[in-house]
């Protein structure tokens, strides 16, 4: 296989759109394809104030590596979840983060260590409320969500970014089609606006494969951590992501084209009765948005 751009040897094969490249090209091409979804989706400006959620793995990593190097104004938010998991999940996902800050000197990283803040891990939280069934990811991502709103609401951010790719947005759509899950069809989206103190969410990875962010930061030096939070192992996603990689592997751009078409429908209308928002009023305790009466989901946790 020779490079599409110079001729030399590649070492990257993009089999959905039959384009190979050596490792130089292919350091170009990948930034380009998270600008071109940012202009595509009208995620944000030069001038806009980007937050990016760091959680020391390969995407996020890759993402603000790849929106520092585009010159956009982009800082990092890291939530210690306190998960240990046996072999310290949460510390080593900071010293990842902090050995990526030490490449990129005068890069900003807000910090919100959970356990400090509020006395107790998301474990532990999970436990004591028992939500979930032993899982404590449902407890998880709502704490995450509350502090990223929170602290891109207070830091006067324009967007919050996260780096979901196109293999975590497929499964998910996956997921809610075998389910007909209207609600979260309608809010499936590449981008999501601003509205009623919830800050907008951008995905720039969207269009990218999995081991395309993967190959990016190992073929940048991004040295990131390599194992999944120990909680995600069995998780449903995992499953339709293996599901989808079979059928990725009998028919190369299928997981895109699934993507791409399913945008396309929105577009043209599909789910719009369900796209009506529940009315959001602030939290009478910390004033963060809320649907929930009174207080919110997060104030009642704790
Ligand atoms: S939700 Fe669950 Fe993740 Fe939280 S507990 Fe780990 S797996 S980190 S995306
Ligand atoms: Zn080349
Ligand atoms: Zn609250």
């Amino acid at each position: 296989m020779k490079c599409r751009k110079c001729g030399r040897e590649a070492g990257f094969n993009m089999r959905r759109q039959k384009l190979a490249l050596c490792a130089e090209h292919y350091l170009e091409w990948f930034p380009s394809q998270v600008e071109r979804a940012i202009h595509k989706y009208k995620m944000f400006t030069p001038g806009d104030k980007v937050l990016v959620a760091v959680s020391g793995g390969k995407d996020s990593l890759a993402l603000w590596d790849v929106l520092l190097d585009l010159g956009y104004h982009a800082e990092g938010l890291y939530i210690g979840l306190g998960i240990d998991g046996g072999f310290g999940y949460s510390r080593l996902s900071l010293e990842k983060i902090e050995g990526f800050m030490a490449t990129r000197p005068g890069a900003v990283l807000h910090t919100v260590d959970i356990p400090q803040t509020y006395g107790e891990s998301v474990p532990q939280v999970a436990r004591r409320k028992h939500r979930g069934r032993g899982k404590p990811c449902a407890v998880c991502g709502l704490i995450k969500r509350y502090v990223m709103n929170r602290v891109a609401s207070e830091g006067h951010f324009d967007v919050l970014a996260t780096g979901h790719n196109l293999d975590d947005e497929v499964a998910v759509l996956f997921g809610n089609t075998l389910h007909w899950q209207i609600g979260y069809l309608a809010r499936q989206a590449p981008v999501l606006e601003e509205r009623d103190g919830l800050a907008c969410k951008v995905k720039p990875l969207c269009r990218l494969y999995e081991r395309e962010t993967a190959a990016y930061a190992i073929v940048k030096g991004i040295d990131y951590i390599y194992e999944e939070c120990p909680h995600a192992v069995g998780a449903t996603t995992n499953r339709y992501k293996e599901l989808l990689n079979q059928l990725e592997l009998d028919s190369p751009g299928s997981k895109l084209q699934f993507y791409i078409t399913f945008l396309k429908a929105k577009e043209e209308g599909l789910f719009q009765q369900a796209a009506e928002q529940v009315a959001l009023h602030p939290c009478q305790n910390c004033g963060q948005p809320t649907t929930a009466p009174g207080i919110c989901t997060f104030c009642r946790l704790w």
